[in-house]
């Protein structure tokens, strides 16, 4: 795995409250379990789980929400999840998440995300960006938050970090409206997009659908859960929406990948996540071989690399073992991920200097 870590690497599908170490969940839980609002030794058992089920993952969500709950600790897992990244060599990272109000605490979408962007902010282990470059952060900083490339006269790592607001399925129109009206107005401060996730057996795709026309009318990207379940209805309406990028495609039929090809939508892979969760049943039956072997575009990601205990080195090394690709095919795999980030050009055009400068290790 360690030979992964020199490849520069882009992760355009990740959960924040996935994404979070064992360690600090561990911690999270113990703190509450001494106030007594949940039992430690119950919640222990549960966060150390191997495998599970698609339905046990959400059922850990909900736990993992209620440790997760406030203001503080949303900024501190936003810093750890950015940092974990950026240790692994991820230079541009779309880091996903369902804004969340909880009235009993004073937890507004916004004032939810203003934690995440706190989270940002506090990200001192590598050199950070977060903001379009013409971008008016208004109230958000006073300057932009781009600290210098330099540090005790060597070169800063550096990560791109933009954002994706989730809507999650168990949402109703109105809730998903007011997360497209908020990511409209957090844009300046690098959020590009929208994604639908949560439960696959969970909400209708027409309850949806008003504020996904919505964002995409107001210019947002927009990613789409598409598949996770076999549920050929949904699957064809999401492709007919023409989203710019879908995650999973695991239970698509013939018809479904005639017509995903067609479009030539890019699929963003995770292969632990869905084997972890018996979506698939092996890598050798896993769709990237095809996807791979057609030149569809895909990108592997991680998902929650915390629910799974998988990293984006982690991804990479079992692409090279299961389907024989050597370090130059691995090289350009993350390479054409650039293509299909929701940043602007200049963006696209630096993280493609970051990987030209990075191909001598090839030789
Ligand atoms: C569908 C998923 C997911 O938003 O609270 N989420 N939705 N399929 C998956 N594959 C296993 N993994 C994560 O991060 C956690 C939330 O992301 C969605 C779920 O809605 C989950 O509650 P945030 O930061």
């Amino acid at each position: 795995m360690e030979q992964w870590l020199s490849v520069p690497k882009v992760e355009l599908h990740a959960h924040l409250n996935g994404s979070v170490r064992d360690s600090t969940l561990l911690e999270l839980a113990r703190v509450l379990g001494e106030k007594g609002v949940i039992d430690f030794s119950d919640v222990e058992h549960v966060i150390m789980k191997d495998d599970r089920s698609l339905h046990e993952v959400f059922k850990l969500f909900d736990l993992i929400h209620i440790l997760t709950t406030d203001h503080k600790i949303i900024t501190r897992i936003t810093k750890e999840v950015v940092e974990d990244f950026a240790s692994e060599n991820v230079v541009y990272l779309e880091l996903r998440t369902t804004p969340k109000k909880n009235d009993s605490i004073g937890m507004t979408k916004r004032s939810y995300m203003e934690a995440v962007v706190e989270g940002l902010k506090a990200v001192n282990a590598v050199d950070i960006n977060f903001m379009p470059h013409d971008a008016d952060a208004g109230d958000f900083m006073d300057s932009q938050h781009i600290k210098s490339g330099t540090c005790n006269g060597a070169t800063r790592k550096k990560i791109y970090v933009r954002l994706l607001l989730s809507i999650d399925r168990r949402e109703t129109t109105e809730a998903a409206m007011e997360t497209v009206k908020l990511a409209l107005e957090l844009r300046p401060i690098g959020v590009v997009g929208i994604d639908l996730s949560g439960n696959p057996i969970v909400g209708e795709w027409s309850t949806f659908f008003p504020a996904l026309k919505f964002a995409r009318e107001q210019g947002l990207y927009i990613t789409l859960h598409c598949g996770e379940i076999p549920n050929p209805k949904e699957i064809q309406a999401m492709l007919d929406f023409l989203p710019q990028r879908i995650g999973h495609a695991c239970c698509f039929e013939e018809e479904e990948w005639k017509k995903l090809k067609s479009l030539k939508i890019p699929v963003e892979i995770c292969l632990t996540s869905n084997i972890r969760t018996d979506t698939i049943s092996s890598l050798d039956v896993h769709h990237f071989a095809n996807l791979y072997n057609v030149k569809h575009p895909l990108i592997l990601c991680t998902d929650d690399a915390g629910v799974f205990s998988t990293s984006l080195c982690g991804e990479y090394s079992i692409a090279a073992s299961a389907y024989g690709l050597g370090r130059r095919e691995i090289y350009q795999l993350a390479k054409d991920a650039v293509e299909f980030v929701f940043a602007d050009d200049e963006v696209k055009k630096d993280l493609r200097e970051i990987f030209n400068s990075a191909a001598k290790m090839l030789d």
